[in-house]
């Protein structure tokens, strides 16, 4: 066989394999390319960190019922509070000193590049003014629209606005698993209507706000299937070929792993939450974990479990390092305020990746294989995967022609040898102040001699600019 048809052949064999890969992954989308898959996803892999927004009229009780004060957005659920008494709390909720550029702010000066606020969470409560039910903003004193206002502030800011739309619905007469304590539910539950009324929401929603991600939320209860997770994504991709939509709209999630287990899967992208896979997922597998940045979603007055600004950035860049994006929580109070120690600490962030974001926006997995990062995990499950956080002295993140090395333990001696990297390194210096690196190739890699003290406290980046345009790296 002449060469030209056997490359003609094997480019059709592989754009048959990528067309089938991709149909797997998003088996109910509307005919879309891997191009034009890539050309949605785009600004969202380029984007790597988000706020996440949990307010609702959960934040009135604060976290607190009966004494007990480890509640937050689920207490209608956790405190098994009779729906007739939770729904007084939207006539207390009136956020006056809710301003929306005061929060796109302190979203845009963290580094943040999009923010998911909950339309609806699992207490069925609209935060806009819906014309389908007044358990809605309608029903509070806060005569406003806050998803308006938010939406404008995100768009006069550049930053992309996105909505969290739980399907679990526990103040609905139509939720087929219905509560005990739903003492205002009538009829029984009927998920069609359910499911009408949930797309009735969703088409005001992606009409008015104009989303960019639909992050959904609460598909684990058994009424909720995969042909009704196929069929609403199917419905909101026509709706808007550009909305991006999360696993969660479907059945596959595996727990708080997040990813998607199994044949059944519908959606853009896995939701590992509270937690960071021990690898990445390889070319084409989209992934974001969500984060609380203390213990809870929603406002708990109590909790003071505040994350360090050396623990959001050392996550940020290992979520880097492995191809994901890392959604970070604020849980606003009812008067509308975004908790100082969450502003304090985005505040710390955002310092941090003024000078080093270019390591991590737009950025690819690590050259080097998850695990070179010289950690030190407690020990390993019986995959081999570590078992507890690995503690990371280092992580990598790459561009086209670049490696960055986002240094936390500063090496005593002023070398930093990286194992296997072939690749010829042209030059290389500090993110921060732009000081030369001197380089090193050595037969088993690259050593660099580093400044005695390092640029950050918390990690410091090295830039390699290599001859290739991926880095040619041997096995670790
Ligand atoms: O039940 C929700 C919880 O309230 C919160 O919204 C998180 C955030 O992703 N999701 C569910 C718990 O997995």
């Amino acid at each position: 066989m002449k060469t030209k048809p056997l490359i003609l052949a094997a480019a059709l064999a592989l754009t048959i394999v990528a067309l089938a890969a991709t149909a797997q992954t998003s088996q109910a989308a509307p005919a879309e390319t891997p191009k034009q898959h890539d050309a949605r996803m785009e600004w969202w892999r380029e984007a790597k960190f988000g706020m996440f927004i949990h307010w609702g009229v959960y934040s009135v009780p604060a976290g607190e019922w009966n004494g007990n004060t480890d509640h937050a957005e689920w207490i209608m659920e956790s405190a098994k509070i009779p729906v007739s008494r939770y729904e007084q709390f939207a006539k207390e909720f009136n956020p006056v000193k809710f301003d929306a550029k005061a929060w796109v702010k302190t979203a845009t000066d963290a580094g943040m590049k999009y923010i998911v606020i909950t339309s609806k969470h699992h207490d069925g409560f609209g935060m806009w003014p819906s014309a389908l039910t007044d358990w809605c903003i309608k029903s509070t004193p806060f005569q406003r629209d806050p998803l308006r206002e938010l939406s404008d502030e995100c768009r006069k800011a550049g930053i992309k606005f996105c909505l969290y739309h739980s399907i679990m619905d526990w103040h609905s007469s139509d939720w087929g698993t219905r509560r005990a304590w739903n003492d205002v539910a009538k009829g029984t539950p009927d998920m069609d209507r359910y499911t009408a009324y949930m797309k009735g929401q969703l088409k005001e929603l992606v009409s008015n706000y104009h989303p960019g991600v639909l992050w959904f939320d609460g598909e684990w209860e058994s009424p909720w299937t995969h042909e009704r997770g196929v069929d609403l994504y199917t419905y909101l991709r026509a709706m808007d070929p550009k909305l991006i939509i999360n696993n969660r709209v479907g059945k596959a999630r595996a727990g708080m792993e997040g990813m998607d287990a199994g044949k059944e899967r519908v959606g853009d992208y896995g939701t590992p939450e509270q937690q960071i896979p021990p690898s990445g997922f390889g070319p084409g597998v989209d992934w974001e974990t969500c984060m609380t940045l203390n213990n809870h979603w929603g406002y708990n007055k109590h909790d003071d479990h505040w994350k360090s600004p050396e623990t959001i950035i050392h996550n940020l860049c290992d979520i880097a390092s492995k191809g994901g994006n890392y959604l970070l929580n604020v849980g606003p109070t009812s008067e509308g305020l975004i908790p100082q120690p969450s502003i304090d600490r985005l505040a710390e962030v955002g310092a941090w990746m003024k000078v080093n974001g270019e390591a991590i926006y737009d950025s690819g997995p690590t050259p080097f294989g998850a695990e070179a990062g010289a950690f030190s995990a407690t020990e390993k499950d019986k995959e081999g995967k570590p078992k507890f956080k690995p503690v990371w002295d280092w992580r990598a993140t790459t561009k086209p022609g670049k490696i960055y090395l986002e240094i936390f333990k500063w090496p005593t001696d002023g070398k930093f040898e990286i194992a296997g990297l072939q690749s010829k390194v042209k030059k290389a210096w500090l993110l921060a102040g732009h000081k030369k690196v001197k380089v090193e190739q050595t037969a088993t890699g690259v050593s660099l001699t580093l400044p005695a003290e390092p640029t950050d406290k918390i990690a410091s980046v090295v830039c390699l600019e290599i001859k290739d345009q991926t880095a040619n790296v041997t096995a670790h």
